[in-house]
């Protein structure tokens, strides 16, 4: 260990006062905010959001706010630890809650940030990318990545609201975020990608071995084949050994947006799970069921639709409270920005 640094106390004010003229400061009295042992200092909290509750004034917002006054009808789920005003619900992970009413259109536009979509309720909504009309189904995750022009509509009946999933944050933080806007693209009559040219696992069209289809080739993953997914995985796996899909680029395997990433994890009726303590913070969206997660010692209840914080290096351990009914978590986590930093890591429990 090594001896107790020095304070700003210690030293005479105009020493002090004559370096901040110079816009200059000393290291040592900060040094372990910003470099502590051990373990990095969270102000994130375990927090979760209860859909119950924010639903309502979700739908006042439809009310309130015509879309051509809110551009996008979002009601932003920010850590209290973090500071409202910084609409993060982790360090690195922005999250909101987004609603489109029937008949109505979010215009088009592209932005440096890369987006996600998770579908929380509603049928006929859809979010077209660069003239992909992609469905949006409850559980269906949609792509927007950076630099890609997309807009969204809803063709049914009822409100339709879905989980935005942001890298804003980092993309903010960097002052690198902006959007352009432009006309609608107009949507293509083909199914997406998710129904023709990526339709199994381990299939990729012929010609795409020879040129590649781009960064982007797959952007909806519909729910019902990551349930299914889920349930044949889970028929194989011992009871409290992990059931979970991380969401990959097709072509490369690999995670397919480049800061956050993406993973569904069933737990089986009773079942109860720790997963690895890791570097990475996350967000966690219940797609269906019941159940708690505790995380560092507090325990959050959740129940369909919740959202929740998960700060990094946390130790996490999951609990379906149900025992006859499965339930199914959706994780957003930075990852592939800690993999791509050199800093990811897993630890063994304590
Ligand atoms: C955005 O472009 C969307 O396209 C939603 O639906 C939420 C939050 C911050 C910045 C851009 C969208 C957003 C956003």
């Amino acid at each position: 260990m090594s001896s107790q640094l020095g304070t700003r106390e210690e030293l005479p004010a105009d020493y002090l006062d004559e370096l901040e003229a110079m816009s200059v400061t000393p290291l040592w009295p900060s040094l372990r905010q910003v470099l502590p042992y051990d373990q990095p200092i969270r102000a994130t909290r375990p927090f979760k959001w209860s859909y119950r509750k924010v639903r309502p004034y979700l739908m006042r917002a439809g009310e309130l706010t015509p879309m051509e006054k809110a551009e996008r009808r979002v009601l932003v789920l920010a850590n209290p630890g973090l500071g409202i005003d910084s609409m993060r619900a982790t360090p690195s992970i922005y999250v909101g809650l987004q609603l489109i009413l029937p008949g109505e259109t979010a215009p088009c536009h592209r932005h440096t940030p890369t987006a996600v979509r998770f579908v929380v309720e509603g049928n006929g909504g859809y979010t077209v990318v660069e003239g992909e009309k992609l469905p949006m189904e409850k559980g269906d995750l949609i792509l927007t990545p950076s630099g890609m022009w997309h807009d969204h509509g809803h063709e049914g009946d009822g409100p339709v609201v879905w989980l935005d999933a942001l890298d804003l944050p980092t993309v903010h933080y960097l002052e690198a975020s902006y959007c352009i806007e432009g006309e609608v693209f107009p949507p293509s009559n083909l199914p997406d990608a998710s129904q023709t040219r990526y339709r199994r696992a381990g299939l990729v069209p012929f010609q795409s071995l020879g040129q590649k289809q781009g960064r982007y080739p797959l952007c909806r993953y519909p729910w019902t084949e990551v349930r299914a997914a889920l349930f044949d995985l889970a028929a194989h796996t011992a009871m409290g050994e992990i059931v979970q899909l991380a969401y990959v680029n097709p072509e490369t395997g690999e995670e397919c947006l480049p800061i956050l990433g993406f993973s569904a994890q069933m737990l089986r009726p009773g079942e109860e799970v720790e997963p690895v303590r890791r570097s990475a913070s996350s967000v966690m969206h219940v797609i269906e069921g019941e159940g708690e997660t505790e995380i560092d010692g507090e325990t959050l209840t959740w129940v369909e639709s919740d959202t929740a914080s998960i700060p990094t290096h946390a130790q996490v351990r999951h609990r379906n409270r149900s025992t006859s009914k499965p339930a199914f978590l959706f994780h957003v986590d930075d990852a592939p920005l800690h993999r791509k930093l050199g800093f990811y890591e897993e630890f063994a429990s304590r």
